[in-house]
């Protein structure tokens, strides 16, 4: 996994002291979790120009345009991915997003480290992703409550019962079942069904991937699901904020 290295370069390059002296550092937190619980729709709109299962999604567009898009559209929030092997996104994405647009923002990476938590808050996110399949129940724990001390919400997402159980913390805001499977790209909505039995009440539920109508958001509002991660579905158009407007 060459995610260590990129880190401990740009860790080398940029010390943690200097994104603590971010102006964003000390910005105060943009609520995902809250603006999901009370939105009907609960659209958490994502910038991905491209991605492993898809290759090319959309080279074309810029992150402003975008993020002015989906903030017109009226979505909840917006992820951005700052993954450049697999994803051609960057920390510069996440950026330009803040600059362009008021909604609480969710940093999308493979985060590893404590180092790219710190840079998430200093590059304008509002939220960071946990990913359980690659993390112990004690980096999820120890991530999860750094994020907190730096006003970050937390989204963890996991893919099956065993994730979902070695992860229900305290420190967690929202629980994401991602309707992809990471290893075969195989995609169903009924991991989102079968998974929200056993989310607790307490958590606000995220139904992740593979989401392309109306008809699968009212499919999965009875399970509880209070929001829907898109990307592939709006960033495949010309005007992705056009397009979450429906
Ligand atoms: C969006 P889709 O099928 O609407 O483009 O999916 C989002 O769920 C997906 O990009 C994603 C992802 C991830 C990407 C979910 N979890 C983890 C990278 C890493």
């Amino acid at each position: 996994f060459d995610k260590r290295k990129e880190v401990a370069l740009r860790k080398a390059l940029i010390p943690v002291k200097q994104l603590e002296s971010s102006v964003l550092f000390g910005r105060p937190l943009n609520a995902l979790a809250g603006r999901l619980k009370n939105s009907g729709s609960g659209i958490i709109a994502e910038h991905k120009r491209r991605s492993p299962s898809k290759s090319v999604i959309n080279q074309n567009l810029n992150v402003q345009d975008v993020a002015l898009g989906y903030e017109n559209a009226g979505v909840c929030g917006m992820s951005v991915l700052t993954d450049s092997k697999y994803f051609g996104g960057s920390l510069d994405d996440l950026l330009v997003a803040r600059a362009s647009c008021n909604l609480p923002l969710l940093r999308k990476e493979f985060i590893i480290n404590e180092y790219q938590i710190i840079e998430a808050k200093a590059y304008g996110a509002d939220v960071i992703l946990l990913i359980a399949a690659i993390l112990t129940a004690d980096q999820i724990k120890e991530f999860s409550e750094l994020a907190k001390s730096l006003d970050l919400n937390v989204l963890l997402e996991v893919h099956n019962l065993e994730e979902l159980q070695k992860s229900i913390m305290p420190s967690i805001d929202m629980l994401g079942v991602n309707n992809r499977n990471l290893k075969t790209f195989e995609v169903s909505l009924e991991t989102s069904k079968t998974l929200s039995q056993h989310i607790p009440a307490d958590f606000v539920k995220v139904s992740e991937s593979g989401i392309s109508t109306i008809e699968a958001i009212k499919e999965l509002q009875p399970f509880g699901y209070k929001g829907f991660l898109i990307g592939e579905n709006f960033m495949k158009t010309d005007n992705p904020g056009a397009s979450a407007t429906e």
